[in-house]
């Protein structure tokens, strides 16, 4: 295992290319490998999706037609059929509402894939930041765990840095009113269920 204090970082590669992780993550489906994306993809990715969420308001202002996903809790498979039915960006624009990380399996490759459409369609996909998307919650319930075996630990303190930068809510899409989803910890906002917008949801999961 290696370790936290030593390892550096490595560098954003160059001949990253989105579109081929996307086709990766896509066709993972159905295969169990340890380490799926190579250690510096995945660090790139985290690299490049963070000025896109620096560049957009910590409050949304989305308009529907948009396809509302709540919690995937590291669900790929169940990621890859909601894709396959509601259609892979951008023929259909999304908001998912946090909450990709943690509980299920392969928390790895659903925040990669989110992350990885994020960058290729900033403008037609949108994520928010869940309560799960917080260090002191990530710790326990799973994702530094699968950082750690599959990766290791300094994976998961890099993407709880890109976490806090991820908006916290968004204006409502069919209404004036404003909605708060997700919510952290350290904000105190549980507002899940205040949301108006379930009636619109493609899938909770
Ligand atoms: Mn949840």
């Amino acid at each position: 295992m290696a370790d936290d204090a030593t390892t550096p970082e490595p560098e954003a590669d160059d001949t990253f290319d989105v579109d081929a992780v996307i086709a990766q993550l896509v066709n993972a489906k159905g295969k169990s490998a340890d380490k799926f994306l190579k250690e510096t993809d995945v660090y790139t990715l985290i690299d490049r999706v963070r000025p896109v969420f620096l560049e957009q308001p910590t409050l949304l202002e989305l308009n529907a037609p948009i396809k509302i996903v709540g919690d995937v809790h590291g669900q790929f498979s169940d990621l890859l059929r909601l894709f396959s039915f509601g259609g892979h960006p951008p023929a259909a624009n999304y908001l998912f509402l946090g909450d990709y990380v943690d509980r299920g399996k392969q928390s790895l490759e659903t925040i990669c894939l989110l992350f990885a459409y994020k960058i290729k369609y900033p403008e037609n996909f949108f994520m928010l930041r869940g309560n799960h998307e917080v260090s002191a919650i990530s710790r326990i319930y799973g994702f530094y765990d699968e950082c750690k075996r599959r990766y290791n630990a300094k994976m998961w303190k890099t993407f709880c840095g890109v976490f806090v930068r991820t908006p916290q809510a968004t204006n409502c899409l069919t209404t004036s009113e404003p909605v708060y989803l997700g919510g952290t910890s350290d904000t105190n906002r549980w507002c899940r269920g205040t949301c108006r917008c379930r009636t619109a949801c493609l899938l909770l999961l």
